[in-house]
């Protein structure tokens, strides 16, 4: 099976430069240097139809196309590596084992975008993370494939790390851009989108870490070979899946974009522990809504997650066995949001306490039918009414509950107490 970004990942082992580019690696920056135009390495990525690996899932290429490369004064290159999204941890494994990825995947993207600052925005606690970046951003300028004249070209980028203070609404792109001028993360509102105005105002590019290092792989290969990787007609890539839950081998896999849940469970998580079934998962971090075992034959990539009403969204697959109540779960999720929200907006800020309130009272026996009727309104009152997409992704499993799990949350209600509870 293709290897992309574990190519060369072994256990307890971070890839030095030396050995990276033994192995092919900055060879992309060396062909596009020598060869591509700036405009070559973009089409080429628009044509690999490589999406946005942190949550949304949107066009890589299209995000640029927006992009006025052209433009004098200052323009950023940000990378989004805060990472907070909840059974996520792929970003984390990426830098851990091969940072030179992401130096070099910046270092195109910056040649692509005629940009020539770039900040990678961290999550704090990735300890190893940062020690890992600042020793591949010093062994790669000391070797001129950063800072003034790359490789003797014209071409000059110099590149950052800035740890994030830790919070959750960091990862989101324009609360993050605050965050990076040293302002309190609140988001903004869009548009004007960060391409336009972003980092100090000026026009900002901004992909997360597995996004921009798939870019030197797009550019050895071809975006035919790459989007060829995709079981999926539509799909394109690999992906970095998270297994974590209730798994018998939980981890991180890269695998073909849109494998099947039921493979992605079976073959790679070695299916759920101790013997008991699957319950239920949230098939791409904490804001995505569940999914079943009747999921299983649903191709894990953007748009047949789509269509079965959940998303990709980091692709951290999260398992629930049998033994879980789906209301105390549900309430454990909304417990971080409503604690990760900013405060801005009074949906997101009143609103995700109120769900959580609401789901004590069931989950305690307390709840009538009526709070559950109240669980469905408050959907309707915060999804798509709140400033940022934090509330919109909090009430995605809230959603699947409803939809998928209503029966048990109303013998909750029926019973007077949880009915997974040993009485
Ligand atoms: C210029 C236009 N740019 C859209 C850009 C926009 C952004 C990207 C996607 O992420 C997701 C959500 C959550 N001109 C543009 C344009 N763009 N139209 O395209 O935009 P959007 O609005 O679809 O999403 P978003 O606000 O960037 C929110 C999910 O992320 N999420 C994920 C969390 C993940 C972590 C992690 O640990 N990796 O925190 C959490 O909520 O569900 O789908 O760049 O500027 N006309």
């Amino acid at each position: 099976m293709s290897q992309l970004l574990f190519k060369n990942r072994r256990p307890d082992h971070t890839v030095l430069l030396d050995e990276y580019r033994q192995n092919g690696g900055y060879q992309g920056l060396e062909k596009a240097l020598r060869e591509m135009q700036p405009a070559q390495i973009r089409d080429e990525v628009k044509a690999s139809g490589l999406r946005g690996r942190g949550g949304a899932g949107f066009s890589t290429g299209l995000k640029w196309s927006f992009f006025p490369f052209d433009a004098e004064g200052d323009k950023y290159l940000v990378c989004n590596g805060d990472e907070m999204e909840p059974g996520t941890f792929k970003d984390r494994q990426l830098l851990e084992a091969d940072p030179h990825q992401l130096v070099e995947g910046m270092a195109l993207s910056a040649y692509a975008l005629n940009i020539n600052t770039g900040y990678i925005f961290l999550r704090y606690a990735y300890n190893q993370c940062y020690t890992n970046l600042l020793q591949a951003i010093a062994d790669a300028k000391q070797a001129g494939l950063l800072g003034r004249n790359i490789l003797g070209s014209e071409f000059s980028f110099e590149l950052h790390v800035h740890r994030s203070a830790g919070r959750y609404i960091c990862g989101e792109e324009t609360a993050l851009l605050n965050g990076l001028e040293g302002k309190r993360p609140n988001p903004r509102s869009k548009p004007p989108f960060p391409a336009i105005k972003g980092l100090f105002a000026k026009p900002t590019v901004l992909n997360n870490i597995e996004t921009l290092a798939n870019i030197p792989h797009i550019i050895n290969g071809g975006a035919q070979w790459f989007s060829d990787l995709a079981l999926t007609e539509e799909g394109a890539g690999t992906k970095l899946y998270g297994l974590a839950g209730h798994l018998n081998n939980p981890g991180c896999v890269e695998l073909p974009m849109g494998i099947t849940l039921g493979e992605l469970v079976e073959e790679h998580g070695g299916g759920v522990w101790l013997g008991r079934k699957f319950k239920a998962c949230l098939p791409g971090g904490a804001s995505t809504p569940y999914l079943t075992a009747d999921h299983f034959d649903v191709a894990m990539d953007y748009n047949p997650l789509e269509a079965v009403k959940t998303r990709l969204g980091t692709g951290g697959l999260v398992v629930f066995d049998d033994q879980t109540c789906m209301v105390a779960a549900t309430l454990n999720l909304m417990r971080f949001f409503a604690r990760e929200s900013c405060g801005w907006c009074t949906p997101c800020r009143d609103g995700l306490p109120m769900v959580c309130w609401v789901l004590e009272k069931i989950e305690s026996g307390q709840g009538t039918v009526d709070d559950v009727t109240m669980l469905k309104e408050l959907l309707g009152h915060i999804n798509g009414r709140s400033f940022c997409a934090l509330a919109l992704g909090a009430m995605g499993p809230v959603d699947g509950l409803l939809r998928l799990f209503e029966e048990e949350v109303l013998d909750h209600v029926k019973k007077g107490r949880c009915p997974l509870q040993k009485s």
